[in-house]
């Protein structure tokens, strides 16, 4: 948030500024008439500056649709209309957001959010995008559509002061899917600072249909502080120019597509993921643990025939993809950047999905395992012995969830749970008590309370006598690090 201050500041600064602007015109205005006597000429330089200073300031008339316009990881609803004029409002706003649990930064956005809105539109519409940047913002913006034949893709004509709009009108010539972002300043500070998104252009007749179409857009930050450190961060302009980024994520927030808020789907659906790669530095091999794309619309070219079976697809930075995948199995499945060293930067989603299991596609064989992490990090699901007996169970920590997320024992069973902090980050567990809240008097915390990066820990518990669903959790990040312990 702004103090009244700031905002005085920024409006007295605009008044200065157009103030001067005025002065400048004066100053012009008067030295044409000094040097030219003809009368006619000073009515004609009077005319021109008033004509100019209209194309300067006017926004034009908005003509057309308004399409809906939808935030991460929500898309707009296919189109069935042919081309037609459609208006794109879109305001540049400079505020504070958290990207991971406990970390703040000060973004620049395209209406408030990272990634900006999902722009959805057809081939042959004509286009008009009205840019106007928030009085309150302190830094001139502007936009720069890939789906634009034209100088700066738009940029150029859309630089904007804060408190200033201004339009220009394209032509959709291309079927796609195109990044747009900031192409102000340093160009990929505007980009680190989360001003991208993404504009579909759909071909006529659109793509085939699907069961359901989500939004996701990888990018970075590069704060002063290390990955996790508390509290506000600034950017780091070093780190940025040595392309070594704190965060490496999906739609803006370290845990925007994991516990509540992962994507849901279910067995026999097709899904299909919009994705781009905001960057502004690092391309992404994205691939999605135990699933393979049947589609790949490869660098979102969509008149070209998709590629099929592939399980990691290449997406340049200020590029994108579109992937189809078919959905067997039921489980949570991961989004990643195989750059797997960037899952502790951020870069995790999930795709959880729900349904009957499908035995003659995947099944577990021989005795229940006592969860042995997979090689990539993905959660799997942990079932002790199928006695009362007592119990050693592995808990891995990472940055941040645990592994396996989900857990089964007995009633009754007394539960050691060894757990080793594979992260940088500091975590602990804590088991709810029986009423499934956390802070109760029954829950369970680890020893020692906080364990850090390499370290270990154990939690000793009692497994109640009430069959269900206890969840767990690390206190420090939750809702995202958290899991559900079975109870049979
Ligand atoms: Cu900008």
């Amino acid at each position: 948030m702004k103090s009244s201050g700031d905002r005085l500041r920024n409006k007295t600064r605009t008044h200065r500024r157009l103030a001067a602007l005025a002065y400048q015109q004066s100053q012009l205005f008067l030295a044409v008439s000094h040097q030219l006597a003809d009368s006619w000429i000073v009515i004609l330089a009077l005319l021109l500056m008033v004509l100019t200073s209209g194309a300067c300031n006017a926004s034009g008339e908005k003509r057309g649709l308004t399409p809906d316009l939808t935030g991460a990881p929500l898309v707009p609803p296919p189109l069935s209309r042919g081309p037609t004029n459609v208006s794109i409002d879109l305001e540049t706003v400079e505020k504070q957001i958290e990207i991971a649990p406990g970390v703040q930064y000060p973004a620049w956005t395209f209406n408030g959010t990272v990634p900006g809105p999902f722009i959805r539109v057809r081939q042959g519409d004509t286009v008009q995008v009205n840019l106007k940047n928030s009085p309150n913002s302190l830094h001139t913006h502007s936009i720069d559509l890939h789906a634009v034949t034209g100088p700066g893709g738009g940029a150029a004509v859309t630089s904007v002061a804060p408190g200033e709009e201004k339009s220009f009108q394209f032509k959709a010539t291309k079927a796609g899917l195109f990044v747009y972002h900031c192409a102000s300043g340093v160009v990929a500070d505007h980009i680190a600072n989360g001003m991208y998104g993404l504009i579909l252009v759909e071909p006529p007749g659109g793509l085939p249909p699907v069961s359901r179409e989500f939004y996701v857009m990888q990018g970075e930050f590069y704060t002063t502080g290390e990955t996790a450190a508390q509290g506000l961060q600034q950017q780091d302009l070093a780190k940025l120019l040595a392309e070594q980024p704190a965060y490496v994520m999906f739609n803006g927030h370290t845990q925007s597509l994991i516990g509540d808020r992962a994507l849901k789907a279910s067995v026999g659906e097709t899904v299909r993921i919009y994705f781009g790669n905001g960057g502004p530095n690092l391309a992404s091999s994205f691939h999605i643990i135990g699933e393979i794309f049947d589609k790949v619309y490869k660098e979102a070219s969509i008149v070209s025939p998709p590629v099929r079976d592939i399980q990691t697809t290449l997406v340049p930075a200020g590029g994108a993809t579109i992937v189809d995948l078919h959905l067997d199995v039921p489980g949570d499945y991961k989004l990643v950047d195989h750059s797997l060293g960037r899952l502790l930067k951020g870069a995790l989603g999930t795709l959880h999905v729900e349904g009957s299991p499908h035995p003659e596609i995947f099944k577990a064989l021989g005795p229940p395992s006592t969860a042995a992490p997979s090689d990539h990090g993905a959660p799997a699901a942990a079932t002790a012995s199928p006695s009362a007996e007592a119990t050693t169970i592995a808990v891995r920590m990472r940055d941040n969830f645990f592994v396996p997320t989900e857990i089964t024992v007995r009633a009754g069973q007394p539960v050691t749970f060894t757990l080793s902090n594979d992260g940088a980050a500091p975590h602990n567990m804590r088991i709810a008590g029986i009423d499934g809240k956390y802070n109760s008097a029954d829950d369970a915390v680890s020893e020692p309370g906080l364990i850090l990066g390499g370290q270990q820990g154990v939690l000793h518990w009692q497994a109640p006598e009430q069959p269900g669903r206890y969840p767990f959790q690390c206190d420090i990040h939750p809702p995202g690090m958290s899991g559900t312990i079975i109870v049979e």
